[in-house]
């Protein structure tokens, strides 16, 4: 499975752990906050990301980029865009309230969200507008770590 990454002695798998250890071990206390409510804010967002935002999309990503045409199921990439779809809302109405997902900064648990957002807005579908969504998404995209991460086309 990917990602995977060894440092040194630690070698490490699941991707959101690999984003905290890179965090905590070149940017603690910022990407990777000091202060526990802070920290424990961007780690809820993030086990939010693995285990409610990647499953509601994982179905359309699939049957979109990774079934021919014949073989894709409209009943399954129906249910993945309705699951998804509020999940976008929650994630609007949050980043309308502050600038990043975890308050007023940059934090690892923008990272997450930013690579689920590259996929969802990657798929050819009606997107809906999320204006608060969309311009924090368009500030990660211009940081130097996003090329060729985020602007790079679905596979
Ligand atoms: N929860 C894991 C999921 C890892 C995962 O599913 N990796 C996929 C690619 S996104 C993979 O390696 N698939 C190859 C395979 O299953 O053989 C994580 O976030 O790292």
């Amino acid at each position: 499975m990917v990602p995977l990454i060894e440092d040194d002695a630690v070698q490490l798998w699941e991707s959101n752990v690999i984003v905290r250890y890179l965090c905590a071990r070149h940017s603690s206390g910022r990407m990777y906050p000091d202060a526990l409510p802070a920290r424990f804010d961007a780690e809820r967002w993030m086990d939010w990301q693995q285990a409610t935002l990647n499953p509601a999309g994982r179905d359309a990503f699939l049957q979109l980029v990774r079934t021919l045409p014949e073989r894709r199921d409209p009943q399954v990439l129906a249910a993945s865009i309705a699951q998804t779809e509020p999940l976008l809302a929650i994630l609007d109405a949050h980043l309308a309230r502050q600038p990043f997902m975890a308050g007023a900064h940059l934090t690892m648990a923008d990272i997450p969200i930013a690579c689920e957002m590259h996929r969802w807005w990657g798929l050819p579908l009606a997107h809906a507008e999320r204006p608060h969504l969309r311009r924090w998404y368009e500030k990660m995209l211009a940081l130097p770590a996003a090329h060729g991460a985020l602007d790079v086309p679905l596979s």
